[in-house]
């Protein structure tokens, strides 16, 4: 028997009674028009307001509890809508439904940063949440994963304590959002099973470029079952269409201040102009032998990965994100993951963060979201029948019919019924269980080392140049000297040059240690590209005054639309440049510009060579940064007036916005960045 209201696949729910301003008359909550919203009831105009005004009291006492806690995790986020389309290759692992060919499912993925508060930057260094809610005809599943393939800790037990020395420090509530203080290394350097998770927070993986250029991990090992109920080992991986990409450091830190919204800007943006975020689904498939070991890697183990060359990645489905939330709260902070939201042929192993993680998804929503209905919000609710036996509780808002939400029973007729495998019922494969209780970790857990050695060899030079800045500077924001010496010797153990390097930034001798020398390395991990990628949600910024080539620029923005780039004019005030016909908008006046907005930036032709400060370090900025920039025409001159050379890697020129210029262009981006540059920016004070 349906319960009504709660068996509804319908994403607005009950609840959407149309709450927005275009209504007509303003109303309270208990539907009274109201024929003012802006004086209280007061005894005569100079005189105290009335208790029993009640628009008054209902208006503010709502307003007063309009906030609920934040998460104490992954509290700051950014959320879309879309689909995702099977291509049905999964078929022969999984029964999972939705994982058939051509099935499509709606989603809702919710990006986020893990250790800042609500209202902070999205830029700062930390590990990236990709929580993907699939609204299956089978029930909800949620992969909950993140952007890094591995985690700081291999016992869920242990997750109130990484975070407790990652979140800011409990006297003065500082540093917010980052990982660079005391207590934060002072774990980390005690712990070193974290290693492996801190090489990948100190690469470029720690500062994506934004949401779309970010791979996804599902991180634990998951048992996949088929039709014939064979079952495998599998770790999901998100690969993004756009290519991996991440931010310089500089970069990052600059965002953090100037827009510290920088990626949901950026999600946002992206699927308002009609360019979507996109993601295929892929999964590495290890046989389920009873080792739950695979090429002596322990599956059961979240701080070890399997290199994608020993178990490539075969794709799955394709994830699009094309639309945004309609309201913030409702949807993006509202929405619930939960580890546990499972569907038949797909299962979860005895990975110990695993079985922590399925615990503590349920728990944190009652607090967060006010008791155990938070399943009837619209966001969560399934979009397929719901005929649970759940009654009562805060927030209930369903009004369940029927006298029997208990089996067995007879006065309900005996329902609901339960299903078997056979009817799309979740019967859990039986799999061996045996032993002591222990407190332990297997032995093969003991290994801290050789991955990260893995991980850091398997970089390009700019890339571990990179490692070597960032943990110089983490660890020189850090006061205790006996926790940077400590750091060094876990360093020490897993690469000497790069214990040397950062010794040496920090002003420290550097320790020695068994590093593992001969390790494999895994071209997969590196994220620098030599071939280039598309070029879809890019911006390319375009400096031009009054003089300029107009013409040059549309026929430059119309070549880039086609792509799913953008063309952002920066001109020396706001408004429009030209006149009559011919009169282009400006989007950005160079006050309101700041070079972390664009990919690449040019100079139009006819634009003077004003060498002034705001443009001197908006290209600056962008050269150190590793950008394309390029001129048409005579707009080299402002380049040359900075001390850009012309023919150096990445500087772009042609007389007219040609095919030849743009092809360019879009080659430039589509390497991301002009990593020939590198040195010459290590060497040069521009
Ligand atoms: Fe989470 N995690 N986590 N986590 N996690 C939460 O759930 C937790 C872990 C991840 O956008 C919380 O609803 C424990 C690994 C994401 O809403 C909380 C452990 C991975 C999100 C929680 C882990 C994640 C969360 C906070 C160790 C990657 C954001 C609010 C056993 C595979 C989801 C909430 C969103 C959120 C607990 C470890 C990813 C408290 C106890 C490993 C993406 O329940």
């Amino acid at each position: 028997m349906a319960t009504p209201g709660k068996d509804a696949a319908d994403s607005t729910g009950s609840a959407t009674r149309e709450l927005s301003q275009t209504g007509s008359f303003l109303t309270t909550a208990q539907g009274l028009r109201l024929p003012d919203t802006d004086h209280s009831l007061k005894a005569g105009e100079r005189g105290p307001s009335l208790l029993e005004d009640f628009h008054l009291r209902e208006k503010i006492t709502h307003f007063d509890h309009e906030r609920i806690p934040e998460r104490v995790v992954h509290a700051r986020g950014a959320a879309a809508h879309g689909v995702f389309e099977a291509y049905g290759t999964a078929e022969s692992v999984t029964r999972a439904a939705f994982l058939r060919a051509g099935e499509r499912t709606d989603v809702f993925v919710r990006f986020s940063t893990v250790l800042g508060s609500r209202g902070s930057a999205d830029t700062v260094r930390d590990t990236r949440g990709f929580a993907v809610k699939f609204y299956t005809g089978e029930g909800t599943f949620d992969l909950v994963g993140n952007n890094i393939p591995v985690f700081f800790i291999q016992d869920g037990i242990k997750f109130p304590d990484i975070i407790h020395a990652g979140k800011p420090h409990p006297d003065v509530e500082i540093p917010q959002a980052q990982s660079a203080h005391d207590t934060f290394w002072d774990f980390v350097s005690l712990h070193t099973e974290a290693t492996h998770h801190v090489m990948w927070n100190m690469s470029d993986r720690g500062i994506p470029r934004s949401y779309r250029t970010m791979e996804g991990f599902g991180v634990h090992t998951f048992r996949l079952v088929n039709a014939d109920g064979e079952t495998n080992l599998v770790k999901f991986h998100w690969k993004p269409v756009a290519g991996v990409h991440s931010l310089v450091w500089e970069e990052a830190q600059i965002a953090a201040g100037v827009d510290p919204d920088f990626h949901r800007r950026d999600l946002a943006d992206g699927i308002t102009a009609g360019v979507p975020l996109e993601f295929e689904l892929g999964i590495q498939v290890m046989p389920d032998d009873g080792t739950e070991t695979f090429e002596d890697i322990d599956l059961l183990d979240p701080t070890k990965l399997v290199p994608e060359e020993l178990a490539p990645v075969q794709l799955i489905g394709k994830l699009t994100l094309d639309r945004n939330p309609v309201n913030y709260f409702a949807e993006t902070e509202q929405v619930a993951f939960h580890t546990g939201h499972l569907v038949p042929g797909i299962e979860v192993t005895n990975d110990p963060l695993m079985q922590a993680r399925l615990f503590s998804y349920l728990d944190t929503q009652l607090t967060r979201l006010g008791g155990p209905n938070f399943a009837q919000l619209p966001i969560n609710a399934p979009h397929c029948p719901v005929n649970d036996m759940l009654r009562d509780g805060m927030h209930q808002q369903a009004v369940p019919t029927g006298i029997a939400p208990y089996r067995p029973n007879s006065l309900d007729d005996g329902l609901p019924e339960v299903a078997g495998a056979g009817d799309g019922g979740y019967v859990q494969t039986a799999r061996p269980v045996s032993g002591f209780t222990v407190r332990e970790n297997p032995v093969s857990f003991g290994d801290h080392f050789t991955q990260p050695a893995m991980f850091y060899r398997s970089l390009s030079a700019v890339e571990q140049a990179h490692i070597v800045e960032a943990f110089t500077f983490e660890l020189g924001k850090v006061f205790e000297q006996k926790i940077k010496e400590r750091q060094l010797t876990v360093l020490a153990n897993v690469d000497a040059d790069l214990c040397a390097q950062v010794a040496a930034g920090l002003g420290l001798p550097a320790p020695s240690g068994t590093p593992v020398e001969d390790v494999p390395v895994s071209a997969a991990l590196s994220q620098v590209v030599v071939e280039p990628g598309p070029i879809a949600g890019r911006k390319i910024g375009v400096i031009a005054d009054d003089g300029s080539d107009l013409a040059g620029i549309r026929k430059l923005r119309t070549a880039a639309e086609k792509l799913g780039a953008q063309v952002l004019v920066i001109a020396p005030h706001g408004g429009t440049l030209g006149k009559g016909r011919s009169v282009l908008p400006i989007d950005r006046s160079i006050l309101t510009a700041r070079s972390i907005e664009f990919d690449a930036v040019l100079v139009a032709a006819g634009t003077a060579p004003d060498t002034d400060i705001k443009t001197v370090l908006l290209l600056q900025e962008a050269y150190r940064h590793l950008k394309a920039l390029g001129a048409w025409g005579d707009g080299g001159r402002l380049l040359q007036a900075v001390g850009v050379d012309l023919d150096g890697p990445g500087v772009l020129a042609g007389d007219v916005v040609a095919k030849a210029f743009i092809d360019d262009l879009v080659t430039a981006l589509g390497l991301h960045r002009v990593w020939d540059r590198a040195d010459a920016v290590m060497a040069s004070a521009v």
